[in-house]
């Protein structure tokens, strides 16, 4: 059943790329062409091969993010387009005393099933938001999402392959191709205690609903707390190595400078480079949105959220004043740690002018947000985020 439904949806899926350029064609209040994809709403669209598509920041005015309208992010131009889910099987390999290859039923019966709230934010959320400027996916704060998550754990599957000591690294790759030979392969790693902590999973379910297509149905893997190019989408081979592993997408690609906030200089770059892992704490506006005239005398809200590796939200502060003077707002209820927690104010200005407001969010480990931060590939952005209000 499902992969007819599959199959239905996405037989109009090329004509959908190519019209989305044409009769869909439609601007935001940011000048971005807006799209429609394949049990999609309308997102910002950012390039459609491979497609890149970003959510529009009201969307985050509610605690999940719906599949409809989560972000989209592949590399490679070679995506899927269907999946056989009679033929298909996740296999385990490599470095087990049994070789797996587990049906969706094997995982939906076999297995204990698993559930847990997680935000899936790109290494790259946020990059046009970097100065100065830096290439890649021009994403402004809609990159990331938060979603309940149901699966298996990566640990409960690798003990029924069982494990052999040797292991060192475990691999996760996808169904989606490279669009021809020499390009690299989306295969990514964990080392073997990460990947078996309990929490790493592969879900085959977000928000109670089957995974779109677009964010890697059937299955995807779930790393909570880390940056979203571990989460492999089409997830159908796991490998067991007993050497680390050396693959493109880990060891050229998503690099940080090896400090907390992946801070570099532009005219100084690192030398000591290591791979992106765990979410920078950050806290952002959703509400006003940018350009939002307020007025004077009348109450308004300012509305945002703020997530970080897993510590835990312990306070927001707002400044109204340019960060001269900061005070508590109040949060919203906590879904978990690997939830945002999204945070409001009801603020009514009294005076007409232009209000330079700012966000910053400390955590549970006592860390706490600063201003500057820079990388060469608008990767991790964790700087105090600024606003500026018009009242009128
Ligand atoms: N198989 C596969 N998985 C992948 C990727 C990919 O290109 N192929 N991109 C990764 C990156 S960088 C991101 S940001 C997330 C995006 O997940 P989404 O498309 O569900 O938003 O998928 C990750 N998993
Ligand atoms: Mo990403």
């Amino acid at each position: 059943m499902k992969s007819l439904i599959k199959l239905t949806v996405l037989s109009s899926f090329v004509a959908v790329l190519f019209s989305c350029n044409n009769a869909e064609k439609k601007t935001n209040t940011d000048n971005r062409t807006m799209a429609k994809f394949p049990e999609k709403e309308k997102m910002i669209l950012l390039t459609d091969r491979p497609p890149q598509l970003e959510t529009p920041l009201h969307v985050f005015r509610q605690d999940f993010t719906p599949n409809e309208s989560f972000f989209v992010r592949w590399h490679l131009s070679g995506i899927l387009t269907q999946i056989d889910m009679d033929t298909f099987r996740l296999e385990v390999a490599g470095e087990v005393n049994t070789t797996l290859k587990l049906s969706m039923n094997d995982l939906k019966t076999k297995f204990k099933p698993y559930s847990i709230a997680a935000v899936c934010q790109c290494s790259g959320n946020s990059r046009k938001l970097f100065n100065p400027k830096v290439p890649g996916g021009q994403f402004t704060n809609g990159a990331m999402g938060n979603a309940l998550w149901k699966g298996v754990k990566v640990n409960d599957i690798l003990e029924i392959a069982g494990i052999k000591k040797e292991a060192v690294d475990i691999t996760f790759d996808g169904l989606d191709d490279a669009p021809f030979p020499g390009v690299p392969d989306f295969i990514k790693s964990l080392d073997v205690a990460h990947a078996m902590d309990g929490e790493v999973m592969i879900a085959y379910q977000m928000n109670g609903q089957d995974i779109p297509m677009l964010n890697g149905f059937p299955l995807k893997l779930v790393v909570p707390g880390w940056y979203a190019t571990y989460w492999v989408g089409s997830l159908h081979k796991i490998e067991v190595l007993d050497h680390p592993y050396e693959g493109f997408w880990m060891k050229k690609a998503y690099l940080i400078p090896n400090n907390p906030t992946a801070n570099e200089s532009p005219k100084d770059l690192s030398k000591d480079m290591v791979p992106i892992n765990k979410l920078s704490l950050r806290s952002i506006f959703v509400e006003p949105e940018p350009d939002t005239i307020l007025q004077h005398g009348k109450k308004a809200l300012i509305e945002g959220l703020a997530l970080d590796y897993g510590a835990g939200i312990k306070s927001v502060e707002l400044s109204l004043d340019s960060g001269k003077t900061w005070f508590e707002v109040k949060l919203d209820a906590d879904l978990g740690k690997y939830s945002w927690r999204r945070w409001r104010y009801d603020w009514t200005p009294e005076k007409k002018g232009v209000y330079h407001l700012k966000v910053k969010a400390t955590n549970n480990d006592g860390i706490t947000q600063s201003t500057a931060q820079w990388n060469r590939s608008g990767y991790q952005r964790n700087v105090i985020e600024e606003l500026d209000v018009t009242v009128d």
